[in-house]
């Protein structure tokens, strides 16, 4: 008896240890060091935080569910420290002990970036109470860790954004892009202008692509087959907040010249004909577009504290600007010689009105047709070539080109998956991206600020095939933003993305599952 007591003890003993996996952080971090021993999550466990560092103590208790104690001794301690190796705010250092868990940062963004390896490394145990003795040091490569999502073209419910912004902290992706504004629905509440919610929020078809080849209508909210949504300014802030909490920067974007149907559907006196559904493209000529544009953005500038507002610019068909003799008029007045000059005029103008509230533009590349504006910041999505050239010019740059960035298009063979807007973006491509190029001389390559991924929703009518299409890519996103260059290994991140799909099922994300074989 007293031997076989012995022998389920060690069993027992030896069961525990084998619970402890490897640890399987992702994005890379600069450098981990395995330790033996194991630290185990008692309900006795509970949470200590230099002063600066309460709230986000804080944070750490609710998503851990430890006590977070203000006063007192708990042994998994958040302090501040000020050395080399944290000197910049960013930077963490995570000590998992047999006693005790440290997490030491100079800066509240540090700070959080530890606490979430922290909670990445509970989420991927097979056990979540058992976790294995580590150090690791660890700071970002890129400032900007961008994903994007398109809620026009679908409206996707509050409670989804707060689940999508949770999953981008867990990966330390730093700037979400909200579009809350397109032809297929205007999304955000602007008390000057109420039909943009009253109706211009509202269709006739839930399906998009249905939708956008009939007659394009909009339909007043509470119409019994209207479909649609919009966030009114009090969620919107809510959002920021929740946000800026995880340490993520909310980026509005409000589309302009183009992709503005639903805008002239119900304000057409901002088109060139004066009519709705005949163009997508606001009028330039029309001091009303400029008015109405500048009262929105001064809500927006209201509800978003960001640095960076985003005005679009992609995409404007210039044909009625052509017809247009007020357009035409304003042209002759400023000596622009053709419709992009017009264009690149409005953006300019736009450019002031940001600045002169302290904030900054960001746009689609087209903003560089016909003259990019003086401090503008470019999205390079139709390619790199944009991006390089605006570097090269002393701009600011966020790289999102669409053959390594556009998560809408397919991750597997075609035959066997929903159907996409096009495109293939395996896993392993998005991995593969580097997002300084080649060819950018290196004296210009601190313009690239980071990279983004970009959701548009033409074909996720729902939640379900938006987590479908952003997991597991944006995993592999953040590694290529966060992690040193040399640090990234595409057999090392598989191995450790297997440990995250725990992750993602605790999380009850509706992720694709690769299959190896097919990958090329
Ligand atoms: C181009 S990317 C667009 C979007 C579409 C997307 C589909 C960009 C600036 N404009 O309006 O949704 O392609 O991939």
């Amino acid at each position: 008896m007293k031997r076989l007591g012995l022998i389920a003890l060690l069993a027992a003993g030896m069961q525990a240890q084998a619970q402890t996996g490897r640890v399987n952080v992702i994005p890379a971090p600069v450098q981990v060091q395995e330790q033996t021993g194991q630290f185990t999550i008692t309900p006795q466990t509970a949470i200590t935080a230099d002063a600066p560092f309460g709230e986000v103590a804080a944070l750490l208790s609710e998503h851990s569910g430890m006590p977070f104690r203000k006063a007192g001794m708990g042994n998994v301690r958040i302090l501040r420290e000020i050395t080399r190796q944290v000197a910049d705010s960013a930077a963490y250092r995570l000590l998992i002990g047999p006693k005790e868990i440290r997490i030491y940062a100079s800066g509240r963004a540090g700070a959080l970036h530890g606490i979430y390896t922290l909670l990445q490394i509970m989420a991927t145990q097979p056990d979540p109470k058992i976790l294995p003795a580590v150090a690791i040091s660890d700071r970002p490569r890129f400032g900007y860790r961008g994903l994007h999502l398109d809620v026009s073209r679908h409206f996707f419910p509050l409670t989804f954004v707060y689940k999508y912004i949770d999953l981008m902290a867990m990966y330390k992706m730093n700037v979400f892009h909200w579009h809350i504004t397109d032809g297929a629905g205007w999304r955000l509440e602007i008390k000057k202008y109420p039909a943009l919610t009253q109706k211009a929020a509202w269709r006739t078809h839930a399906n998009y692509m249905e939708w956008w080849k009939s007659p394009r209508h909009y339909v007043e909210e509470g119409n019994p087959n209207a479909y649609g949504g919009f966030y009114t300014q009090d969620e919107a802030r809510a959002v920021v907040a929740y946000a800026a909490r995880r340490g993520i920067t909310v980026i509005p974007e409000i589309e302009m010249p183009g992709h503005s149907e639903e805008v002239l559907a119900v304000y057409p006196h901002l088109s060139c004909a004066g009519e709705p559904y005949k163009q997508s493209e606001f009028c330039l000529g029309n001091d009303s577009t400029f008015t109405f544009l500048e009262d929105v953005l001064r809500e927006v500038m209201d509800i978003f504290p960001s640095q960076y507002i985003h005005i679009g610019g992609d995409e404007a068909d210039k044909s009625a600007w052509k017809k247009c003799p007020k357009c035409q008029r304003r042209m002759k007045e400023h000596g622009l010689a053709n419709e992009e000059a017009l264009q690149s005029y409005a953006v300019k103008r736009m450019e002031k009105f940001l600045i002169a509230h302290n904030r900054k533009l960001m746009g689609w590349d087209e903003i560089l047709e016909g003259g990019l504006a003086p401090e503008a910041t470019v999205m390079s999505w139709r390619g790199e070539k944009g991006g390089i050239t605006a570097a090269s010019e002393g701009h600011d740059v966020v790289m999102t080109p669409g053959g390594y960035c556009y998560f809408d298009s397919y991750q597997s063979d075609p035959s066997t998956e929903p159907l996409t807007i096009g495109g293939y973006l395996p896993l392993s491509k998005v991995y593969a991206y580097e997002p300084i190029p080649a060819e950018l001389p290196a004296e210009k390559a601190h313009h690239v600020l980071g990279a983004q991924a970009n959701v548009w929703a033409e074909y996720m009518p729902t939640t379900y095939q938006v987590e479908y299409m952003v997991f597991p890519r944006m995993i592999a996103l953040s590694e290529v933003l966060w992690s040193q260059q040399e640090k990234r290994g595409w057999e090392d991140f598989k191995t450790r993305l297997q440990a995250h799909y725990r992750l993602l099922q605790r999380k009850q994300v509706n992720y694709y599952r690769p299959s190896w074989q097919l990958e090329p």
